[in-house]
């Protein structure tokens, strides 16, 4: 009989590590929500791989979005998901709120900060 426990002690024991290998760990990727200097996602591009997350935190006092909603943008090309994937909102994220996010299917996704974007509060996610 497979004794996943033992067999994996057993590795251990030769210093072998049975984690998956690197290229097959879906990675977390961190985004700061921003008030100073500017109101910016930091940072504002992110390339991933499809399975991977991204985490949003707001470490300030006001109130932020990641809103990958055209419909909800001010300007609808600032936000953009690729064909066939339901667009999706965060809603506010208050301070020391975080809001994460597995990309499952490939493309370029596009958000806003629904409060700031007309500040320049707009950013990229870009799923290999
Ligand atoms: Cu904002």
């Amino acid at each position: 009989m497979f004794n996943r426990r033992a067999f994996t002690q057993l590795l251990a024991a030769f210093g072998v590590s049975a984690a998956l290998p690197a290229w097959a760990q879906a990675k977390t990727v961190d985004v700061t929500m921003k008030q100073s200097p500017k109101m910016r996602f930091i940072p504002d591009t992110v390339n991933i791989k499809a399975g991977d997350t991204v985490k949003w935190t707001n470490p300030y006092n006001i109130s932020h979005t990641v809103t990958f909603d055209p419909a909800k943008a001010a300007t609808k090309a600032n936000a953009a998901v690729p064909a066939g994937v339901e667009p999706f909102d965060s809603g506010p994220v208050e301070e020391e709120g975080t809001f994460s996010h597995t990309f499952t299917a490939k493309g370029t996704y596009k958000y806003v900060c629904v409060y700031h974007e007309d500040m320049g509060m707009v950013g990229t996610v870009i799923v290999s």
